[in-house]
């Protein structure tokens, strides 16, 4: 077991440009918090930046996961939440590499869910969150996107497909991670439905979300189309089982 109460994963895929600047960033705003960097076998060599920064680390807080190949962020997370849970971390944050999370409001997440939140996301739709340089089109599809999804689903979050998230571990050990198949951002709306499904308490803290400047994003249309597709069935599901125990059935 580490010293430290929480853990940041970090997933990462062809991002050795943005890597040591984040660390660096991350490590002084949260001198206290161990780091996860979970690589799918970057061929830019993002693995072997990692290693060189944990071994640089003279109090032993980066650790690194190297995963065989490129499966998608969810697979990446839940790889790393299973090694969270293994070693008894309290607190486990998500975060991208690129920048676009900054690394100054852990302190805000982490308290969150030190205060009895299960789920504290990072969010750019509450009073105080921000976005820095989407061009119109990226901000038409992250409000369509949870649009979408609070139409589908009746939940009553406003920045639900945000990869920014401090989970408290016990509810994330609550879930059957091997029932989670989202490869997508889609990952982060099937993360929120199934706590929110299981009633744990969900807040949401405001964050100024900074697009990339370096790297290539890895948004595409079957991302895209997998979030669609599985939160209009998510969404039915939940309405067919209102609607049984409306009736008297289960
Ligand atoms: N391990 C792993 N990491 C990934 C994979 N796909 C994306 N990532 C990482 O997940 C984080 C978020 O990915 P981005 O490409 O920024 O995706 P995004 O934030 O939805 O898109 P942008 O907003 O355009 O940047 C980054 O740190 C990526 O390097 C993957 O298949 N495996
Ligand atoms: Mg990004």
């Amino acid at each position: 077991m580490s010293n430290s109460e929480s853990l940041v994963i970090m997933p990462t895929y062809n991002e050795r440009e943005n890597l040591p600047s984040i660390i660096a960033r991350l490590l002084v705003a949260v001198p206290d918090t161990d780091v996860l960097i979970a690589d799918d076998n970057s061929p830019d060599g993002t693995g072997e930046v990692a290693d060189e920064l944990a071994a640089g680390d003279i109090h032993g807080r980066i650790h690194v996961l190297h995963r065989k190949g490129k499966e998608g962020l969810g697979a990446a997370y839940i790889a790393g939440f299973r090694w969270a849970l293994e070693r008894g971390y309290g607190v486990i944050i998500e975060m991208d590499a690129d920048g676009s999370h900054p690394p100054e409001s852990l302190p805000t997440l982490i308290g969150a869910v030190q205060q009895g939140a299960d789920l504290a996301i990072g969010s750019r739709y509450v009073p105080g969150g921000r976005i820095e340089n989407w061009p119109l089109s990226r901000h038409l599809i992250s409000r369509g996107g949870n649009l979408y999804s609070k139409i589908m689903l009746g939940a009553e979050v406003n920045d639900i497909t945000a990869g920014y998230r401090a989970y408290k571990a016990e509810a994330l050990a609550s879930l059957d991670f091997g029932t989670i198949d989202s490869a997508g951002y889609c990952f982060q709306i099937d993360m929120t439905w199934r706590l929110r499904q299981a009633g744990c308490r969900i807040v949401e803290v405001p964050i100024t979300f900074v697009e990339r400047t370096v790297g290539q994003s890895k948004m595409s249309e079957s991302i895209f189309r997998e979030a669609a597709v599985n939160v209009a069935r998510w969404g039915f599901e939940h309405r067919a089982s209102q609607l049984r125990s409306l009736f008297g059935r289960s």
